[in-house]
């Protein structure tokens, strides 16, 4: 996978967030979707984040997922700057309990989306790229039936365990 084009960006404003951000990598991972990561802040780095966004669809990049905590306006500014999807992460900051996070990724004007995940939700924002990634892809989509069974699987298994 390492020599493979990367084909989702994972972006965070700074590598304060990795932690909360690596669920996403893991994600990707699972599925074999080659990624990148890369620390680009749209207050402390503004050109480079829009550098980011203008080159990040003809990089081979088909997905974006940006973790921001605070005034966490990087999804929404990589969003205005590329025709990808892009999928916000609010990290929770010190203060508010990533609250702001949520309502600064969450609130975005008509015209351009991001798809926000739950605060700290990094797990599902890499999910969420491999299902959009699946759309196009019957393999990947086969590979997601196959993951959700496991799931169903694993809450039976716990049921049957603490039934009594
Ligand atoms: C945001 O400011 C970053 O996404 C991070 O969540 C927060 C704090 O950054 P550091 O001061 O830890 O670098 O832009």
């Amino acid at each position: 996978m390492a020599d493979q084009k990367p084909r989702v960006g994972v972006i965070m404003g700074s590598d304060s967030d990795w932690p909360t951000m690596e669920p996403a990598t893991l994600a990707l991972a699972e599925f074999d979707i080659p990624y990148e990561v890369r620390v680009v802040s749209a207050h402390r780095t503004p050109h480079g984040m829009l550098a980011y966004a203008d080159s990040a669809a003809s990089r081979g990049l088909q997905v974006v997922i940006a973790g921001a905590g605070g005034a966490a306006h990087l999804p929404g500014m990589v969003a205005s700057a590329t025709t990808l999807p892009v999928i916000g992460v609010p990290v929770p900051f010190k203060h508010l309990d990533g609250m702001d996070s949520l309502m600064s990724i969450v609130q975005m004007p008509a015209g351009i989306p991001v798809a926000t995940v739950s605060i700290a939700g990094a797990r599902n924002a890499g999910l969420l790229a491999v299902r959009i990634l699946g759309a196009a892809d019957e393999a990947l989509r086969e590979r997601i039936a196959n993951f959700q069974v496991d799931l169903e699987r694993m809450v039976t298994e716990k049921d049957a365990n603490l039934r009594h």
